[in-house]
C-alpha cells in the first residue's frame, strides 16, 4: 500500500538529505520569502542563474534544477495555486503540483523526495483541505512511479505537521 511510502515530519527541508525537494516557487522561478527564500539563500546564487535559463514555470506545472549547496542533490520547482475563493481551480492545480513534481521527480530518477506544504504559506490555501489534496495526491500518484521510495511532508511548525497527520490516518 502506497500509505507505508509517505512519512510526515516536522522540521527545515534546506536541511533534507534526499534525492530531490520541493520548492513552494512562484510563476517567476526567481525566489522569494517563504520556503522559497530560504532554499534560494542555503542553496547560493548558483541556484538562481540556472533557474534563470527556464524562462519561469506556469502554476501547477514543475521544472527541476541542481541543488548546489544543498544537502539534497535536486530541487523541483512548483508554482502552488494563490487562495482566491476555491472557485478558481486552487484545488485541481494544487493537485498538478504534488502530481508534476512526482512525475518530474521519477523521471530524473529520484527515489526520495521531501515536499514542503505548498500554497499554504503565503498563498492562504486552506491547510486541512491542503493537507487532504496533497496525501490523497500523492498516494495516488505513487501507484505509477515504484522507483520512488519514500515521500516525506516536511512541515515547518507543529499545526501544519498536525494537519498532513491528520489527512494522512484518513487515507
Ligand atoms: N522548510 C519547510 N517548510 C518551510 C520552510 C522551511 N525552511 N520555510 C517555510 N516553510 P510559503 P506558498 C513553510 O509562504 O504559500 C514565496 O514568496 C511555511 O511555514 O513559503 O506556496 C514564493 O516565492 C508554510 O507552511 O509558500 C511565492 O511567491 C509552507 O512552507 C509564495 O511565497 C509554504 O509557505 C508561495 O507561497
Amino acid at each position: 500500500m502506497n500509505k507505508n511510502r509517505i512519512e510526515v515530519i516536522q522540521g527545515d527541508i534546506t536541511k533534507s538529505e534526499v534525492d530531490a525537494i520541493v520548492n513552494a516557487a512562484n510563476t517567476s522561478l526567481l525566489g522569494g520569502g517563504g520556503v522559497d527564500g530560504a532554499i534560494h539563500m542555503a542553496a547560493g546564487s548558483a541556484l538562481l542563474a540556472e533557474c534563470r535559463t527556464l524562462n519561469g514555470c506556469p502554476t501547477g506545472e514543475a521544472k527541476i534544477t541542481r541543488g548546489y549547496r544543498l544537502p539534497a542533490k535536486h530541487v523541483i520547482h512548483t508554482p502552488g495555486p494563490r487562495w482566491r475563493d476555491g472557485e478558481h481551480g486552487e484545488p485541481e492545480l494544487l493537485a498538478s503540483c504534488y502530481r508534476n513534481c512526482l512525475r518530474v521527480a521519477a523521471e530524473n530518477h529520484c527515489a526520495t523526495v521531501d515536499f514542503p506544504s505548498i500554497s499554504t504559506g503565503v498563498y492562504h490555501f486552506p491547510l486541512e483541505q491542503a493537507a487532504e489534496i496533497a496525501i490523497r495526491t500523492i498516494a495516488e500518484t505513487l501507484e505509477h512511479y515504484s522507483s520512488i521510495r519514500r515521500v516525506r511532508m516536511v512541515c515547518f511548525d507543529a499545526r501544519t505537521q498536525k494537519a498532513y497527520e491528520k489527512a494522512l490516518e484518513a487515507l
